[in-house]
């Protein structure tokens, strides 16, 4: 037999920084996967995960053939038809006798990773016609969605970080140098964080843990978790207390600056110093720093936006950015222009239309807050979720109060899972329809091109056929569409032809009509895929460009810097200054870990070598006052569960504080996960607290858990 050697050209998927990946493949199997140093963008950058997409493609316990619960109890396989089949009669079978809102959805990660899942998610969702829609957006970005909605008038004009041009990086609850960047795709952050320092810039790193990020910064300030909103509002105190503003061309098109004065008035850096841990005046020094930089961006992300003020939070980082001046121009904060324009044809996002119906919380662009998922299914009552389709998620493990929701699924008339995982979500299914991994099907980043540092385009080929009976998740997320749908002849013949077409036509006619794109023309010079197709390493198109007004979508294209339901939230803030001052119980935050992604890439041996990561990190003398030592097993206690870890003391948690990462907790019976089953770890959301959310948007609070910590008696 000859051996045959191909190369192909990629974008890894697994996280947002999308890095070029160059893999070779012989006689039909990975040989090899590295940096694709001819990616301008990535410049050749990846980390130990993109080497383990080959892990998921081979792997023993990913599952090629859709499975059905027996009668007993165990799984069988069946084929694709029979599996589509149940699933589509069970829904309908559920919403006939006990009405639409009986089946719920949640929607998971990798779903934004996944072309296919963009584009024929949101078809087989609106034809549900269900109100109990949830994702892990309301564990993770939403309030910056939310943000942009009341600011910026569309939920996806996401400003930017321009981390390659400023002169003045403020971070906030983010730590890029190991999850590689969020809501900002830069691949290769550290070296852009080098780049930064080299042309002068300067790099603050506000955390409760001096994180990897930290640890290369200028200045490292501990904060007290969940705090951040006082923080930045006596940073705004002290900018527009002093005079330090400087919104330049952006004053005339915003209103309500002075209403921001007197709202930040309150919020003195003396009155805040106490409860944030950091002090006047280094308060002063990082606002009048911020101030005066010739350009300067502040970006928080997790750490910011899953607690209790997290959209108060990225609000003032947004005002923070506007009254510097630092909006809509290089260095600052930039808004991208995607070749495939999203902010045509999808929702502008609105805040608090609904309510949940048993806590009443809001929801957001048509979806409810995901802390509320466990509660819909427990109480009963008309609107009661009885069915449930998990698509790409593990919410057992990602949201919070896992082991609530763990009684909730298992009680469930109907679960199926769009999953290639029997895991700790997954196996409490009925039926699970497992799509086809990375490798086997093409790919275009709709969503990270547009969160991108850079204008970018690029289009990844399939590296491997799927077997023939594989289904893409497009293909299955599409056949369940065509099976649920009733209505006329006309609609039935379009999701059939939809269901045949896939996810490349749809891409080259948002290429061909987006801002760089070349219409109908069949010999135009502008973007269509054929063109796309042509540039292996991806298509550089230029660096973000000043575009307000133009870009803006609220009515008069102005921006509103004090949307009523923030200064409403402001009372609720002001009365943490009023509370009882800090008093001795631990703060559980959480840390992500390089060779980790979320809850699912525990399986591959290759990222799961060297000591045990799932360990609580606490300050020494924390450790001291409570005599335990290190490596000593403990408690973490809180309202909703007790969970056990080994100790690991450091002092880069500040006092008061303990770390945990997130994702872990595999030891659940009936799962099918080998190597993620030897390491099990413990899941941080079996003591975080579905009660717990932010009021103002239903962002669940997963930093600053109160929690107590105690010794583990041996035996
Ligand atoms: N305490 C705490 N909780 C957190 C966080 C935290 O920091 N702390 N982080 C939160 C954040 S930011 C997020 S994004 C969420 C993630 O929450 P989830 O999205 O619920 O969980 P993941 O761990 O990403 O699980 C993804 C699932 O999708 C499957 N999968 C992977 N690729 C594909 C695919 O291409 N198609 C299909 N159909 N399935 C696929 C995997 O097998 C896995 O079961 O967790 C959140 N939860
Ligand atoms: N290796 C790896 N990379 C990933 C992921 C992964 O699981 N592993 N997940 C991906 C996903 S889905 C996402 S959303 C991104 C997230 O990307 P990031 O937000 O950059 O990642 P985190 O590590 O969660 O960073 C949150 C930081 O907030 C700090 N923090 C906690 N509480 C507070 C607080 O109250 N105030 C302040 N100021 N800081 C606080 C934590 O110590 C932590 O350093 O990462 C992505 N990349
Ligand atoms: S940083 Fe993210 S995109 Fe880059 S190789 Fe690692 S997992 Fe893939
Ligand atoms: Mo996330």
């Amino acid at each position: 037999m000859t051996s045959r050697a191909e190369t192909y050209y990629r974008s890894c998927n697994l996280c947002e920084a999308i890095c070029g990946v160059e893999i070779r493949v012989e006689d039909g199997r990975v040989a090899s996967i590295r940096g694709d140093r001819e990616d301008d963008f990535s410049r050749g950058h990846i980390c130990p995960k993109a080497v383990a997409l080959q892990d998921i493609h081979n792997d023993p316990d990913r599952l090629r053939q859709p499975l059905r619960r027996t009668a007993a109890g165990d799984w069988e396989p069946i084929g694709w038809d029979a599996a589509l089949n149940e699933t589509a009669e069970r829904i309908r079978g559920i919403q006939n006798e006990h009405g639409r809102d009986a089946i719920g959805v949640y929607l998971g990660n990798p779903n934004v990773h996944n072309l296919g899942s963009l584009l024929y998610g949101p078809p087989l969702l609106r034809s549900l016609r269900t109100c109990n829609k949830f994702s892990a957006t309301s564990v993770d970005q939403l309030p910056h969605h939310v943000a942009a909605t009341l600011m910026y008038g569309h939920m996806l004009l996401l400003p930017v970080p321009d981390i390659d041009r400023t002169r003045h990086l403020l971070v906030l609850g983010a730590n890029p140098v190991v999850s590689n960047g969020s809501m900002m795709t830069a691949p290769g952050f550290k070296k852009r964080l080098e780049e930064l320092k080299k042309r002068g810039g300067r790099l603050v790193v506000i955390d409760p843990r001096r994180t990897e990020t930290a640890s290369i910064a200028d200045r490292h300030h501990f904060i007290r978790p969940g705090s951040d909103a006082l923080l930045l509002m006596a940073l705004l105190h002290v900018i527009l207390g002093e005079g330090l503003e400087a919104p330049g061309p952006l004053a005339g098109i915003c209103d309500s600056l002075e209403r921001v004065r007197s709202l930040a008035e309150y919020f003195s850096p003396e009155r805040v110093a106490p409860l944030t841990g950091i002090e006047r005046e280094e308060i002063c020094r990082i606002a009048r720093e911020f101030a005066a930089a010739p350009s300067a961006v502040c970006y928080g992300r997790m750490g910011l936006s899953t607690q209790a003020f997290g959209g108060l939070c990225q609000w003032l980082i947004n005002v923070l950015n506007i009254v510097t001046g630092n909006l809509d121009r290089p260095g600052g904060a930039m808004f991208t222009r995607p070749a495939v324009d999203l902010l045509t044809g999808t929702g502008r996002g609105h805040l608090g239309r609904r309510t949940s119906r048993v806590r009443g919380l809001p929801e957001f662009g048509g979806e409810l807050p995901v802390a509320a998922l466990a509660e819909e299914i427990l109480t009963e009552g008309p609107g009661r979720i009885r069915g449930l389709i998990a698509v790409a998620g593990n919410p057992v493990l990602s949201t919070p109060n896992g082991g609530q929701l763990e009684r909730a699924l298992g009680g469930l008339d109907f679960m199926v899972s769009i999953d290639f995982y029997l895991n700790e979500t997954t196996r409490h299914c009925d039926i699970i329809l497992p799509p086809t991994a990375a490798l086997e099907h093409d790919h275009y980043d709709l969503v990270f091109n547009l969160l991108a540092v850079r204008n970018i385009a690029k289009y990844s080929p399939a590296v491997f056929r799927p077997a023939a009976d594989a289904r893409h998740d497009w293909q299955i997320l599409a056949e369940l569409h065509r099976r649920l749908g009733g209505g006329a002849q006309k609609e039935r013949l379009k999701r059939w032809v939809n269901a045949k077409l896939g996810p490349r036509r749809a891409l080259d006619l948002g290429l061909r009509f987006g801002p760089y794109g070349t219409g109908l023309m069949p010999f135009g010079r502008g973007l269509s895929l054929k063109k796309l197709e042509r540039a292996p390493h991806g298509l550089d198109l230029g660096p973000l460009e000043p575009c307000l007004p133009k870009r803006l979508r609220t009515p008069e294209r102005r921006i509103e810097l004090a949307p009523a339901a923030y200064v409403e939230d402001v009372d609720r803030l002001r009365k943490t200054l009023d509370g009882d001052a800090v008093d001795d119980s631990l703060l559980l935050i959480g840390r992500r870990q390089l060779r980790s992604n979320n809850s699912w890439m525990h399986n591959f041996p290759r990222l799961m070598g060297g000591k045990g990561r799932c360990t609580l990190l606490m300050h020494p003398d924390d450790a001291a006052d409570r005599g335990l030592r290190n490596s000593q097993r403990v408690a973490v206690v809180s309202r909703t569960g007790r969970i056990e870890a080994p100790l690991e003391l450091s002092d880069e948690v500040m006092r008061g504080v303990v770390s945990l990462p997130h994702g872990w907790g595999h030891h659940r019976p009936g799962t099918r996960m080998t190597t993620a089953r030897q390491h099990p770890g413990v899941s941080l959301n079996d003591v975080t607290d579905d009660l717990e959310v932010d009021p103002l948007c239903g962002t669940a609070v997963l930093s600053g858990v109160r929690v107590c910590v105690e010794r583990v008696e041996p035996g």
